[in-house]
């Protein structure tokens, strides 16, 4: 339909086109050659005048109109610390600019009305003329020079790599068809190593497994900053090139295949304080989408994006994400819910070559842990509270062989007897129902003892530990269901006495 349409509106036009053309030619026949030939050259000239009024209003007018629209302009001022002086070096350009496109306008259209044909006019030959030359040379030179200058010195300021020792934030942007990939640091401030050939599915970024540092970096689905503290962005691609725009910070880095490129900037408002800037003009309150009466308006839907600003391929307009500027407590909380890559997507995978062993980390934190439990487990009022799972603690299968990670736990347990050197406990020992009741007992005794064992070998005096096998009479979950036996073979301790 739509096609149709354009279809006839071109046949239309070229109707017109050849009706005009034979009104003149009758009209020329009819006023003679030169008059005919005055007359047209008349009449284009004026036309070409109303043109270029016409022209340079819509430029002023439409200008003024979308300035509300604009970066640098009415709310849109730099959300970031450096761009303040990139919108005014892109103002004074404009500046520049505009007056010479204002007076090369007007000097086309107005030479064209001026010097129309005129049998009686013969046109001076002019071959050379020094100061015209030195005239348009010098002046543009010397406003080149000056836009050049300022322009490296902008450069130089907004481009510099943060000091050695200066207390910033590194996160690292990817670019891939279609996406931007995020990582964060993780609590220990470090980005780890990386290497593109060990980009597999599971490790879009090729971190290499081996290096602590990567163990707590964390992906997220969004960037979120803290106002006012520097950040320095690593900017990759996968494959091809991509752009790093992050417009209402002033923010523009190309991403280029095999050649890391960085941008350190300084965010300056939050996302809620932009919210209250666009606020303030009557353009934002309009709907955010206008088909739904409910959404909210322009104003409160806004949110600052990090978009691709390279035509990339056909899907390079979903290469967008979010990017919240928080206060500082609010970033704190924030990092506290994300959680590491490693840990969430690659611990004991296949890719993972700590599979099967202890990292520091969960050594350390499950000390923390079982500390912190056994604080809880002393003060405990009720029966049930004193009661402690020791959940690390493992056997092989059937056996009362203690597997090799256990000890890491035990050795906690012998940490805490020690710290609190009156605390007695009861080692008890807990099966599922598979098999028969009396060797399930025994089995249960077994385990029992074998902590027990471990606990003496170690250093804590035989009479504090009291090893009890309850085999399978005290179920925590339902046997019917595999994980409910999980859960009923187990190995727990009890506080006796403090
Ligand atoms: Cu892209």
């Amino acid at each position: 339909m739509t096609t149709l349409i354009i279809l006839l509106i071109v046949l239309l036009i070229g109707i017109v086109a050849v009706q005009i053309g034979k009104v003149t030619e009758l009209s020329g026949k009819i006023l003679g050659e030169e008059e005919s030939e005055k007359r047209a050259n008349n009449f284009h000239g004026l036309m070409s005048l109303w043109f270029m009024i016409g022209f340079l209003v819509f430029c002023v007018v439409s200008t003024a109109f979308y300035k509300n629209w604009m970066l640098g302009y009415g709310p849109h001022k730099s959300a970031s610390a450096h761009g303040f002086e990139l919108d005014s070096l892109f103002n004074v350009t404009t500046f520049f600019t505009a007056i010479v496109f204002v007076l090369t306008q007007v000097a086309l259209f107005w030479f064209a009305y001026k010097y129309k044909a005129d049998p009686n006019r013969k046109s001076i030959f002019l071959a050379h003329n020094n100061t015209i030359e030195v005239v348009w040379t010098v002046i543009p030179a010397v406003v080149m020079c000056f836009l050049v200058i300022r322009g490296l010195v902008a450069w130089n300021e907004v481009m510099a790599d943060v000091p050695e020792g200066e207390d910033h934030i590194e996160i690292e942007a990817m670019g891939v068809q279609f996406n931007w990939l995020l990582r964060y640091p993780g609590p220990d401030g470090l980005l780890g190593e990386r290497y593109y050939k060990r980009i597999t599915g599971l490790n879009p970024f090729g971190q290499n497994w081996n290096d602590d540092k990567n163990l707590d970096d964390f992906q997220p689905s969004e960037i979120v900053l803290p106002v006012n503290k520097k950040v320095r962005v690593r900017i990759t691609s996968r494959d091809v090139l991509h752009n790093f725009d992050l417009p209402h910070f002033r923010v523009k880095m190309d991403a280029v295949p095999g050649m890391p490129t960085y941008f350190v900037f300084t965010p300056t408002t939050t996302t809620a304080e932009y919210r209250q800037q666009l606020r303030e003009y009557d353009e934002y309150h309009a709907l955010s989408d206008p088909e739904d009466p409910e959404s909210p308006p322009l104003w409160e839907a806004f949110d600052f994006e990090l978009a691709c600003a390279e035509l990339c391929g056909t899907g390079h307009f979903s290469m967008r994400r979010i990017v919240r500027i928080v206060s500082e407590e609010e970033y704190e909380k924030w990092l506290t819910t994300q959680k590491s890559y490693y840990m969430q997507n690659i611990r004991n995978s296949d890719e993972d070559p700590n599979k099967g062993k202890l990292l520091d980390l969960e050594i350390r934190q499950r000390s923390q842990d079982f500390s912190k439990a056994i604080e809880v487990a002393r003060t405990a009022e009720d029966e049930a509270g004193k009661i402690l799972p020791l959940q690390y603690v493992k056997f092989k299968t059937g056996s009362a062989d203690l597997t090799a990670n256990s000890s890491y736990e035990l050795d906690n347990v012998v940490t805490a007897l020690k710290k609190y050197a009156s605390m007695q406990i009861e080692v008890a020992g807990h099966t599922d129902n598979v098999g028969d009741p009396v060797s399930n007992k025994t089995l249960s005794d077994a385990r029992a003892t074998a902590v027990y064992n471990y606990l003496t070998t170690n250093g804590i005096v035989a009479e504090r530990i009291t090893p009890v096998g309850y085999g399978d009479t005290m179920p925590k979950g339902d046997n019917a269901t595999p994980e409910g036996r999980k859960e009923n073979r187990r190995t727990e301790i009890k506080i006796l006495s403090n």
